[in-house]
């Protein structure tokens, strides 16, 4: 069974994503996500110039060996670009694989370790109040695990933090500004330092010991900066502190690592199995959060998780809504196969999204499953997805008070 066509869809929906759509000589369909936020063109690039003509003619069935040409045989190796394409191309191919076996690509991946992948939900508010109805909005819709990102008094708007909720409304936040620059913020991390223990602690007091929580520091402290944040936050036992300094310097994990229990995440920016070594090896982290849409996909992941797994390191994969649904579908067929799962981010897509992209992934009492649909179990509706034209969207950048450009 050849690949006869590989077809590249860029459509948005309200916020851009790329697919890359393969069919084989029998008429088969395959669909990989090839979405990189703000960088998305790039990758649509890379797969309809460089990688479209090279897999057509190729056996469908050879995911590896069609991973290893990719990669190995490129020269240049890893990056995000390059590492999203070839995620794009290999989700489409386990998509092909399962839907020609006549089974949900877990099955193929080992079967089923778990009942379903427990979900964490993004509560934000710009003030405490807000946040603790948009906590109480998340519980109502089946969340068991909440993420909690607020505003810092004496700063304006602040990355991570939506609008806010009134009760009983739906979290609807898209990170990236639909803008043809990035917004700017303001940044001020002893503010940020000095606040974030009292909401913790006053979410604890009101929701009990046993609800798990999480935060996101976007990237932003020094090793000692986050060192102390991870003490200050231990009284509240959180699930994870994730992304607390740059990702692409993983001995700074090694100082904060030795000053705190509180369980660290990173990784959504890293792309390859080579990035984790020392955080995996030194067991510097808790939780691998790269997402299979920017890790080289099904393939890169399993790889990466069965490496974490010998370090007793679990997954918590990256899935904002500028991720796609068939990077979720793919995603959530690794959560239920994998031992070493951790949790899965769940941030909700629109209902434009979903209806370009239509899901087979369920989400009840707080877990979520791939459904039993054979390969990924997403489709998509090309003519709609043909009326939503790209739109150049970035995310923000922050700034410190005094106008210096600070890290994510
Ligand atoms: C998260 C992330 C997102 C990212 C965004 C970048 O934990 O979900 O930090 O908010 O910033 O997905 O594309
Ligand atoms: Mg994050």
């Amino acid at each position: 069974m050849r690949i006869e066509r590989a077809d590249v869809v860029v459509t948005s929906p309200g916020r851009n994503f790329v697919t890359l759509r393969l069919q084989t000589t029998d008429g088969v369909v395959g669909l990989g996500d090839g979405t990189l936020n703000g960088r998305e063109l790039a990758v649509a690039s890379y797969l309809r110039d460089h990688v479209a003509p090279l897999l057509v003619g190729r056996e469908a069935h050879d995911v590896e060996d069609t991973w290893q040409y990719l990669s190995r045989g490129a020269y240049w190796r890893r990056g995000p670009v390059t590492m999203t394409a070839i995620a794009a191309v290999d989700m489409a191919l386990w998509d092909i694989k399962g839907k020609v076996a006549g089974l949900p690509v877990y099955q193929l991946l080992g079967g089923r370790s778990r009942r379903g992948a427990l979900a964490y939900g993004h509560a934000s508010g710009t003030t405490l109040e807000a946040l603790m109805t948009s906590i109480r909005n998340h519980l109502d819709r089946g969340f068991r695990a909440i993420r909690l990102q607020t505003g810092v008094p004496g700063l304006g708007k602040v990355y991570g933090v939506g609008t806010d909720q009134g009760v009983g409304q739906k979290y609807d936040y898209e990170p990236a500004g639909r803008t043809a620059v990035p917004v700017e913020e303001d940044w001020d991390t002893r503010a940020y330092l000095r606040h974030i223990p009292s909401v913790f602690e006053a979410v604890r007091a009101e929701f009990g010991p046993e609800l798990p929580l999480l935060h996101d520091a976007h990237h932003r402290l020094s090793p000692n900066e986050a060192a102390q944040l991870g003490r200050s936050l231990e009284p509240y036992d959180l699930f994870w502190l994730e992304d607390v300094t740059p990702a692409d310097n993983p001995e700074a994990l090694r100082r904060v690592r030795a000053m705190t229990t509180t369980p660290l995440a990173i990784g959504e920016v890293l792309t390859s199995i080579h990035d984790y070594r020392t955080l995996v090896t030194e067991q510097l982290i808790d939780y691998v959060r790269s997402s299979p849409a920017h890790t080289g996909g099904i393939t890169g992941v399993k790889k990466l998780m069965d490496f974490a797994a010998l370090y007793g390191i679990r997954s918590g994969f990256h899935q904002p809504t500028d991720i796609s649904p068939v990077g979720m579908a793919a995603a959530l067929h690794l959560d239920i196969a994998l031992h070493n799962f951790g949790i899965q981010e769940f941030m909700e897509h629109n209902e434009r999204t979903l209806e370009v992209f239509r899901t087979s992934y369920t989400f009840a009492d707080g877990l979520l499953d791939p459904g039993e649909t054979p390969g990924l179990g997403v489709d998509l509706d090309l003519d709609l997805a043909a009326q939503l034209e790209y739109t150049p969207a970035y995310l923000p950048v922050n700034r410190l008070r005094d106008g210096t450009l600070h890290d994510w």
